[in-house]
């Protein structure tokens, strides 16, 4: 991953990472300049505002996360929502 980034969406108290393919779907999108990314997770269709940094349920933009961009190495909870450690 370009520079030792990766993707990562809020949690209650902490970060979750993206699982792999999401993060490459990110990483590409925002790489080519794009506002905003649709993405497939687990059944439900998501708009990432990569002007903002929100994640949005597209048929429920209330359910709202932020997330960020930023080194892999940053503490996390977990990826996907499988915890590490
Ligand atoms: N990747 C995987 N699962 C997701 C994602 C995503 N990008 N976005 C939402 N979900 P909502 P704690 C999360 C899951 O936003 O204890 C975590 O992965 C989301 O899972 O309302 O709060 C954990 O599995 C949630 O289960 O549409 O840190 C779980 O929350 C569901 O979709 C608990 O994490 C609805 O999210």
């Amino acid at each position: 991953f370009d520079g030792g980034y990766q993707w990562f969406y809020e949690g209650r108290n902490g970060w979750w990472q993206y699982d792999e393919r999401t993060s490459k779907e990110l990483e590409v999108s925002y790489k080519s300049g794009e506002k905003t990314c649709e993405l497939l997770i687990a059944g439900f269709l998501y708009i990432v505002d990569l002007e903002n940094m929100l994640q949005l349920r597209r048929n429920d933009p209330s359910r709202r996360r932020r997330i960020k961009r930023d080194f892999a190495t940053v503490p996390k909870k977990g990826v996907a929502g499988l915890r590490t450690s």
